[in-house]
């Protein structure tokens, strides 16, 4: 059984892989962040350190189960056969990645899908379709963890899809703690990070910074 969507899942949302930690440390983080309160993991492998599609499997298992465990969704990017395999709850998708209503046709009676935006343009083509759960937008500000990422759209840039977008956003690139209260204020239904956390020196904390900047909304219910 895969979790329903509901966008209180966004409010501190963390994604990870071997790209952002050695794989024999990833577990061990995983499980640092599901302890100290995170509300969804994002399995994200890319680049010259990603794993074979065994291994993928057999680490997404472990971090899977984990997830389960304490009922916050598991979401894989990009990889749908790995999000079937894994029976993630959820799964995401770029602009460049597989076209996204083909995911939802594929996959969508089981498992929510969210999709990246970084434009007014792609906000719009995404209103137009049924069965995506939320929209992940940045990068916000200068990000390091990701090579190819889009311009930098801002504060105001964020605010702008947020107002144009039926769904929830969650935001993301170049979050942390300085910034999170600036990000809340755009109406974002929470942050994605990465170094935010495979950075900190106090994971508590941070989550429950993050968690504070996001308060649950009690309306979603
Ligand atoms: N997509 C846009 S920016 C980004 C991704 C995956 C990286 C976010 O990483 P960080 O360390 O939270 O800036
Ligand atoms: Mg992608």
């Amino acid at each position: 059984m895969s979790l329903i969507f509901h966008p209180n899942m966004l409010r501190a949302y963390f994604i990870c892989g071997t790209q952002d930690v050695p794989d024999y440390q990833l577990d061990a983080i995983v499980s640092e962040a599901i302890k100290a309160g995170i509300t969804a993991f994002q399995y994200r492998d890319k680049g010259n350190s990603r794993l074979s599609s065994e291994q993928r499997l057999d680490l997404g298992q472990t971090l899977r189960e984990k997830c389960r465990a304490v009922g916050i969704p598991f979401i894989v990017d990009d990889d749908i056969e790995l999000a079937k395999a894994l029976d993630a709850d959820g799964i995401h998708v770029g602009q460049s990645d597989q076209r996204v209503e083909q995911v939802i046709a594929e996959v969508g009676d089981r498992m929510f899908v969210g999709l990246s935006c970084s434009t007014l343009a792609e906000v719009d083509q995404a209103n137009l379709l049924d069965g995506i759960a939320y929209l992940g937008s940045g990068p916000v500000f200068p990000t390091q963890s990701k090579a190819d990422a889009d311009p930098v759209i801002g504060l105001d840039g964020l605010t702008d899809l947020v107002d144009d977008s039926k769904v929830p956003i969650v935001a993301i690139g170049g979050i942390t703690e300085a910034n999170l209260k600036q990000v809340a204020q755009t109406g974002a239904a929470g942050v994605s990070v990465i170094s935010m956390l495979t950075q900190s020196s106090d994971m508590d904390q941070t989550v429950q910074r993050m968690l504070a900047a996001f308060p649950e909304d009690e309306s979603y219910k």
